[in-house]
């Protein structure tokens, strides 16, 4: 497909266009998640600059290189009437808690502008969750994006890591997340790619962001980038074609996370157990070496 066709299906996307028309979805929303420093908010940079003409490049979402994670806040950009980007907060270690928050992210329980603390206790997160039923959004359309550095390797458990959220984003969404490999001149992408294909992936593709220190626009760049947007609008068009109703949905999505966070308070409560046990463990032994100083001082301990 050429650019023009790519930007033109893009810029005319109407989720109205299938013969069971919108079935109650009013936007679509890319939602993207990855590791802190990998190029999200790059990208949606680099989305809105490959839609726009000329060669100013902005940059709405702020990019930078840290140690710690830059973007805090789940932030949307729209990209037209219909298409609206979120970046959501990066993740560096993935524990219990940073899973849970990327779920809530993914499932749309999280507002849109709001800071994000990886929580460290589940009631904070359960109120949040309470709290989203004040404004609930049944009308948006998710696709799920991971964006991934080829800079380096991936290790191993993060390769398990990722896979688990690629089948629960399936779960949830009914889509495959695409995956955006950036930094493509940097790392062994075609390596890379097939890691992820043979872990389910459906759709790779392998980019350079633009950023402020490299945004000459050229043909092949600027082509990979629109692929993006232009394969997530082909899932939503696929999936338009079943019948949908976007509440159930919702409530769909709503169980899958309080199961999962469920499950996590679960197995977080046996590590507290066996920690206690420990303690309890190491105390009966203090104690023990106690009992037989006192009772016999010359005795040497340890
Ligand atoms: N050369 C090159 N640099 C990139 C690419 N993608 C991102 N960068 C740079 O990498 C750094 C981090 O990118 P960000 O877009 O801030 O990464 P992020 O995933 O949003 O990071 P957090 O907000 O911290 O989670 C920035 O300095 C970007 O300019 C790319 O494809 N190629
Ligand atoms: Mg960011």
């Amino acid at each position: 497909m050429d650019i023009g066709q790519l930007r033109d299906n893009i810029g005319h996307f109407s989720l109205d266009s299938g013969y069971l028309g919108n079935q109650g979805y009013e936007k679509v929303l890319l939602q993207l998640f990855g590791y802190t420093g990998h190029g999200k908010s790059s990208f949606i940079n680099s989305c809105k600059y490959v839609l726009e003409e000329g060669e100013r490049f902005a940059e709405p979402a702020e990019a930078r290189e840290t140690h710690h994670g830059l973007t805090m806040s789940r932030n949307a950009y729209p990209l037209t009437e219909t298409i609206t980007m979120v970046d959501n907060r990066g993740c560096s270690k993935m524990d219990d808690f940073e899973r849970s928050e990327v779920y809530a992210q993914l499932g749309n329980f999280i507002p849109i502008g709001q800071k994000v603390n990886w929580k460290d206790n589940f009631s904070a997160m359960m109120e949040d969750l309470e709290n989203s039923e004040l404004e609930p959004n049944y009308t948006d359309f998710i696709v799920p994006i991971f964006v991934y550095s080829v800079r380096q390797q991936i290790p191993d458990a993060e390769m398990q890591e990722v896979k688990k959220f690629m089948e629960n984003c399936v779960r949830m969404t009914g889509i495959v997340p695409i995956i955006v490999l950036t930094f493509k001149t940097r790392g062994d992408y075609l390596d890379i790619e097939k890691r992820f294909r043979l872990m389910g992936a459906e759709v790779v593709i392998a980019i350079e962001n633009y950023t402020t220190t490299s945004n000459i626009k050229t043909l092949g760049r600027t082509t990979d980038i629109l692929m993006v947007i232009d394969s997530a609008l082909r899932n939503v068009k696929f999936r338009l074609e079943q019948p949908r109703n976007p509440r159930r949905e919702r409530v769909e999505r709503k169980k899958f996370l309080l199961n999962y966070i469920h499950q996590t308070t679960t197995s977080s409560e046996t590590v507290k157990e066996i920690e206690r046990e420990r303690e309890r463990v190491r105390e009966r032994t203090i104690q023990l070496l106690h009992f037989r100083e006192a009772k016999n001082p010359a005795c040497e301990v340890m």
